[in-house]
């Protein structure tokens, strides 16, 4: 297909740093679709996929799922829509996703945007979610950060020595973030 005119932009962060609060408000304003892996790997465990169960057990423990399921339900996904802009969202999650995705779906990204928020403030912002995931415990939030810390900040550097990374200070309100994310895809748009 005709991949190479497809735009996507990365969208990385820790647990709770605010990823699906900010790609909401960067589709309003900049008329991206927006895919979250961890949304694509919930709805799969619903859809009575085959590997339902086993994306579950992994969520639950905060563990990744195989790069090529991920990357597969990310290339469906975008090839459904009719859009060429493109938000993904948690993902990459490690240097596997990123040479998987690099491999499949061909697509280098415009730029990585990390939201940066300290652990503590993650913390607080997912115990009180209340929105039921099953991963929104104290236990799992540990494990999802300790793999952030080892698995994704290493995509975070690749990216960073390509001079391909937009970090923010996600640790300030909603509408205050926004406006320092606002003025990068600004000047991406020219
Ligand atoms: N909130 C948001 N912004 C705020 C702000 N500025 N100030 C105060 N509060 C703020 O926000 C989290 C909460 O904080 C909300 O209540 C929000 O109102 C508030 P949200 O926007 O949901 O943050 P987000 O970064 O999207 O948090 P999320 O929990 O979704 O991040 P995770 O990275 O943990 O979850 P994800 O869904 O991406 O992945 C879940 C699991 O899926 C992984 O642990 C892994 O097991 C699996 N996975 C893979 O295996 N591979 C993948 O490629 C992707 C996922
Ligand atoms: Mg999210």
């Amino acid at each position: 297909p005709s991949n190479k005119k497809m735009k996507v932009v990365f969208v990385l962060g820790g647990p709770g740093s605010g990823k699906g609060t900010q790609c909401a408000k960067i589709v309003e304003h900049f008329g991206f679709t927006h895919f979250s892996a961890g949304d694509l790997l919930r709805a799969e465990t619903k859809s009575g996929s085959e590997y339902g169960t086993m994306i579950q057990n992994l969520m639950k423990e905060g563990k990744l799922v195989d790069s090529s399921i991920i990357v597969r339900l990310i290339q469906k996904a975008m090839l459904e829509n009719e859009n060429d802009k493109f938000l993904i969202d948690g993902f990459p999650r490690n240097e596997e996703n990123r040479i998987a995705f690099e491999k499949i779906v061909n697509i280098e990204p415009e730029f990585l945007l990390f939201l940066d928020c300290p652990e503590t403030e993650l913390e607080k912002r997912l115990l009180s979610r209340n929105q039921g995931r099953e991963d929104d415990n104290i236990e799992t939030i540990k494990k999802r950060f300790k793999v952030f810390m080892e698995s994704t900040l290493p995509v975070v550097s690749y990216y960073e020595q390509r001079g391909r990374v937009r970090k923010v200070n996600a640790a300030k309100a909603p509408e205050e973030v926004f406006e320092d994310i606002k003025a990068i895809f600004s000047s991406f748009q020219g």
